[in-house]
């Protein structure tokens, strides 16, 4: 096998004094943080598509990435020796899991049938390499959103050919996690949304879009496979709007439709960006509703309007990230998935070990920084302190569903103002953050 990491260990902890670029300085996988070990809680996964298919390519100039394992080929024993010197980088890492789409791994082939070979071929080698290393799968999912076939869209193409033939490769990749172990499986709507909408009718794309997610619940069922549907809100890019714009209008439309029991979200913070949105107010609109699945971690540039894709390095992001997933319970069937990818620029392997080193440091800090302003107990006791109004007396009534509009009226008359609020203190609460990072 040729590769370029055999001079490289498995990636240490030694703390954070420690000046080696190739040891973690925060990740420490086994210490225990608010009962749990970091592996537990952060549950990183190494994505399969930037990290081992990214080229570097951008509208303006072609790949640069120096991969010397790869020929470049499409061929299967290339897909094959690939998948083997990613195993070997992600256990090198440490990183527990590793997630794909169906297209990352095995070529496609001429028809649908030889396609469905090649990923047998390569999810064989797959399966022998999670066994070796130990290395499982987050999760599955299916790129229906590159090949030309899927110009109008996958399950929302205006094409009823095209929702058939995306259905089979659903099919087959979440037959392939199933046998692979995955603990989830993804949605990303790729190109189900529109360009414009003189030609598209979307409410019909929409029912079309709901009917695919049932068909795929009701296969989930027939295979026994109990991994976490999972749903990734990304609001544009490709396509000017897209159906699952932000983690509101997920949760809208799988209810509307009737999917709320079936799915969560995977929550990625770029696409949060996109949104308008900050990762925080993503996660909290998830985690309200009993959603809150996974997280695609990664962030954008400020200055560059698309989907960079860029290692989080941020301590605050981490820190906001943590938090909200520390309230809701932690990652159950998910974890922190790196959708990242390294800038055109660091196109050596060995930057491939620094993006995603940082990457997990940042986490851990994050995590340790947010466990402790748990523990601490101001933040939470200043915004339970905030609602106080709403635990004793006319507050409890109306939470209590006691009160109506006339007893309003008659309280208020009796009262003649509404007064008492107090201050809502953001700038104590940031200088309070600050104490911890
Ligand atoms: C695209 C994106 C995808 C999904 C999986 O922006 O995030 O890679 O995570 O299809
Ligand atoms: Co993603």
């Amino acid at each position: 096998m040729k590769t370029t990491f055999s001079n490289i260990n498995n990636i240490a902890y030694e703390g954070p004094k420690s000046k080696n670029q190739l040891a973690f300085k925060h990740y420490n996988a086994d210490e225990i943080v608010a009962g749990k070990t970091m592996r537990e809680h952060l549950r990183f996964a190494v994505v399969y598509w930037h990290t081992f298919r990214g080229t570097g390519s951008d509208p303006f100039g072609a790949g640069t990435m120096q991969r010397p394992w790869d020929d470049g080929s499409n061929s299967i024993s290339n897909a094959q020796n690939r998948a083997r010197v990613a195993f070997e980088f992600i256990s090198k890492l440490g990183a527990p899991y590793y997630c794909w789409h169906d297209r990352d791994v095995a070529p496609e082939g001429k028809n649908l049938k030889e396609t469905n070979q090649n990923f047998d071929a390569v999810a064989k080698v797959l399966k022998e390499e999670q066994k070796r290393t130990g290395v499982k799968l987050l999760w599955g999912t299916t790129n229906a959103f590159s090949h030309p076939r899927f110009v109008h869209g996958a399950s929302t193409s205006c094409n009823a050919d095209v929702f058939a033939f995306a259905a089979c490769q659903v099919k087959k990749a979440m037959e392939v996690t199933h046998e692979l172990g995955g603990e989830g499986y993804t949605f990303w709507g790729g190109r189900e949304g529109y360009m414009t909408l003189l030609n598209t009718d979307m409410k019909r794309e929409q029912e079309h879009l709901a009917k695919f997610l049932h068909l795929a619940v009701a296969h989930k069922k027939a295979i026994g496979f109990k991994g976490q549907f999972y749903i990734e809100p990304k609001p544009k890019e490709p396509t000017k709007h897209q159906y699952d714009s932000d983690a509101a209008a997920c949760l809208n439309f799988l209810r509307e439709f009737d999917l709320l029991p079936h799915f969560k979200l995977n929550i990625e913070t770029n696409h949060a960006t996109l949104a308008g949105h900050t990762m925080q107010h993503e996660l909290e609109v998830a985690g309200a509703a009993n959603a809150l699945g996974s997280i695609d971690a990664n962030t954008g540039d400020e200055l560059l309007g698309w989907d960079t894709d860029q290692f989080p390095t941020s301590i605050y992001l981490t820190t906001y990230t943590m938090l909200s997933v520390l309230k809701y319970g932690g990652f159950k069937t998910g974890g922190v998935n790196f959708d990242a990818k390294v800038r055109r620029e660091s196109f050596e392997p060995i930057d491939l070990f620094y993006a995603h080193i940082g990457g997990m440091d940042a986490f851990a800090r994050g995590l340790k920084i947010a466990a402790a302003i748990r523990k601490d107990g101001r933040l939470a006791e200043f915004v339970k302190n905030r609602y106080a109004s709403w635990d004793s007396g006319i507050g409890a009534k109306i939470e209590a569903g006691k009160s109506s509009f006339n007893d309003l009226e008659t309280y208020m008359l009796k009262k003649g103002e509404a007064a008492g609020s107090s201050s809502g203190r953001q700038e104590y609460l940031e200088n309070l953050i600050n104490e911890f990072i």
